[in-house]
């Protein structure tokens, strides 16, 4: 009887566990970009997306770490929000004006295009 209600709780505190964390997923996005500033911009404009609860960009190795609920947004908008102020991604690019007009300091090496010859 005892161990029966127990059970019971522990099976509803489960469910409601897994329920909070439903649709909430960590995944990293290449963000190509150098400094400090281009650190602020893009976490900045990761989190401005509705959704996005942590957004951390490693200068090191370019990646962006985003947790995310997926239920409100992808992974995709938040790359088009990335790329709008100026960064480029595997799958969306920056404006040619918006990259021009970043400091000088965050001028990165753009991805070559498909068979680009830049
Ligand atoms: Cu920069």
């Amino acid at each position: 009887m005892r161990t029966k209600s127990i059970m019971l709780v522990i099976g509803l505190l489960l469910f409601g566990m897994t329920s909070v964390f439903a649709g909430v997923k960590t995944e990293k996005i290449k963000v190509y970009g150098n400094c400090g500033m281009c650190k602020t911009r893009i976490e900045k404009a990761s989190k401005s997306i509705h959704g996005v609860t942590k957004a951390t960009w490693n200068s090191d190795d370019a990646i962006l770490t985003i947790t995310y609920d997926d239920t409100k947004t992808t992974t995709l908008k938040i790359e088009e929000a990335v790329s709008k102020v100026g960064h480029d991604t595997d799958h969306t690019k920056a404006a040619d004006k918006v990259y021009d007009a970043l400091p000088g300091c965050c001028k990165y090496d753009r991805p070559a295009k498909n068979g680009g010859s830049n």
